[in-house]
């Protein structure tokens, strides 16, 4: 742009206008009498015509008309929509859920899948994730990350999905780790950890702090500060502060690879005390050593469990 022109505001309003009022395209502005004429180009004089559609919109202009003319009604009150529609816009509360504790605290109050937004971003559409939400279990407000119920869904899976998440909120998933990360960077959150075996007996182990670090970081595990009224045993203390890994992404602390040997995907060490994410194999099974979906500190490594469910919610 020419420096030495004066400003001309865009031409978004009155081509908006005259499209929607009927009028010829071809209508120009008028410059306020202030505006110098002799300063514009000859170019831009002669695009400056006397018989313009004038608006008061926009500063430095100033609405002349014509003899004769007028503004016809769909004119005015196209232009009241216009210049109402981006207040109407930004009026507009959205609800958009972080977990499953805000929802709660929208008066929703029963479990169920529900659509959250733990990654805070500008695109909306991309960060919506479904999730199951426990709204009962030790006062409720859980959001499940981890479930495994029935054996329908194969966790043996790569580092790509442990990353995105897989499954189904109506069921058996992983909530993926980025979510997880997101999620427990912006609050405290506490984790719940529910086990059942196949014979109807159910426990539990709670935990005061639970985070992942972002990928960077390998998305290392910490959690700590376990309480044991639930009965199950503390079987996470041997993963805090280890990375994630997978069979196609080794970051564990033993020579081998402990999601290759043991099947499943977690925050592993020198291996395991629980594989939630391992090969669900009905109960107990003597002959495959630690590699079902196991609680060692209740079950031991030879009771793959028939569900667990691991969950966090803020600490209130
Ligand atoms: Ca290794």
């Amino acid at each position: 742009m020419d420096p030495s022109l004066p400003a001309i505001r865009p031409t978004l309003y009155p081509t908006l206008m005259n499209l929607l009022s009927g009028d010829a395209p071809t209508r120009r502005w008028l410059p306020d009498d202030s505006l110098d004429m002799a300063q514009l180009s000859p170019r831009i004089q002669g695009s400056i015509t006397r018989n313009s559609l004038a608006s008061s919109f926009l500063p430095g202009l100033t609405p002349r008309r014509s003899p004769g003319f007028s503004l016809p009604g769909k004119f005015q009150l196209s232009s009241v929509v216009l210049l109402l529609a981006p207040v109407l816009i930004s009026c507009q509360e959205t609800y958009r859920p972080v977990d499953c504790s805000d929802i709660y605290n929208h008066q929703i109050r029963q479990s169920g899948v529900h659509t959250i937004y733990p990654i805070r971003s500008t695109s909306h559409s991309q960060s919506a994730v479904e999730v199951y939400c426990d709204m009962e279990s030790e006062g409720g407000r859980w959001t499940v990350f981890q479930r495994r119920m029935d054996g329908s869904v194969n966790f043996y899976r790569p580092y790509d999905q442990y990353k995105t998440g897989f499954g189904n909120a109506a069921g058996e998933y992983w909530l993926g780790l980025e979510n997880l990360h997101q999620l427990t960077s912006h609050q405290n959150y506490e984790l719940l950890v529910n086990v059942e075996d196949f014979e109807g007996n159910t426990k539990f182990a709670l935990y005061s702090s639970f985070r992942v670090d972002s990928e960077c970081d390998a998305y290392r595990l910490h959690v700590t500060g376990f309480n044991n009224k639930g009965g199950a045993g503390d079987s996470l203390h041997h993963h805090n502060g280890r990375k994630f890994s997978t069979f196609d992404k080794d970051q564990d602390d033993w020579p081998n690879n402990c999601a290759r040997s043991f099947l499943g995907a977690f925050w592993y060490g020198n291996c395991h005390d629980t594989n939630p994410n391992g090969i669900y194999q009905w109960g107990a099974d003597s002959t495959h050593y630690a590699t079902g979906v196991t609680w060692d500190k209740w079950k031991g490594e030879y009771y793959s469990l028939k569900s667990i469910s691991m969950k966090i919610r803020p600490v209130q």
